[in-house]
């Protein structure tokens, strides 16, 4: 199952992959991504997934590979920043685009709210997000991949919403279908660099819990 984690440049997308893969948190200088991918197999609601994660490049200079990572994902992590009105609004537009390069299918999504641990600093309520989310047709999660707080959540329920699709029949790996990459995946790594290993702290209340 191919899934594209998307967002504005620094709202976390590298830190909740890792976090989710690896259950640690990257303690380094903030470091662009120009695009990585992950596999992982794992089970989720009892049934064996294999993941593809496609972790993207929220730098503008990048925009030109997005019709790709789109035509490549069945699902998508649409993230933003608790700290960041503007990553917050460009949101709605990254959907519309992702919607547009699918031929307008519909297409199963997670709205994340990132860095929910950053209480002081934020600058969009979680109401303003569920809301979002609402408009969007996609559940919301508040995520801090620094503490470890719902990122599981948050790929769990978009591996659910794209097996419901799947069930449903969209997206049928049939070549024929808006849904279907006609792209061959991009090349499969595994980056691993020394990481500072954390415990999942307790929940933080400033996080909205799904
Ligand atoms: N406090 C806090 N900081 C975070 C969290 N997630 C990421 N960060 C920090 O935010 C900065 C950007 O994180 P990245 O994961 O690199 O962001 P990105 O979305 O992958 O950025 P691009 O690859 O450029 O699109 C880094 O300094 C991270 O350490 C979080 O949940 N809480
Ligand atoms: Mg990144």
């Amino acid at each position: 199952m191919r899934v594209v984690v998307v967002g504005a440049g620094g709202v976390g997308k590298s830190s909740l992959t890792i976090r989710f893969l690896t259950s640690s948190f990257v303690d380094e200088e903030y470091n662009p991504t120009i695009e990585d991918s992950y596999t992982r197999q794992l089970v989720v609601d009892g049934a064996a997934v294999q993941l593809e994660i496609l972790d993207t490049a929220g730098q503008e200079e990048y925009e030109p590979m997005a019709d790709q990572w789109y035509q490549f994902g069945r699902g998508f992590l649409l993230v933003y920043s608790v700290t960041d009105r503007a990553w917050f609004e460009g949101v709605a537009g990254l959907l519309g685009a992702i919607t547009r390069a699918k031929l307008g299918a519909q297409v199963p999504v997670v709205l994340v709210s990132n860095k929910c641990d950053l209480e002081h600093a934020r600058k969009v309520s979680s109401a303003e997000g569920q809301a979002a989310a609402r408009a969007l047709r996609a559940p919301f999660v508040e995520t801090s991949a620094l503490d470890g707080v719902n990122v599981d959540v948050a790929f769990h329920e978009l591996i659910r919403r794209v097996r419901r699709a799947e069930r449903r029949g969209v997206g049928r790996p049939n070549g024929t279908h808006p849904l279907t990459t006609q792209r061959p995946p991009p090349k499969l790594q595994y980056k691993l660099k020394t990481r500072r290993s954390c415990d999942d702290g307790p929940r933080r209340q400033s996080c909205f819990i799904m």
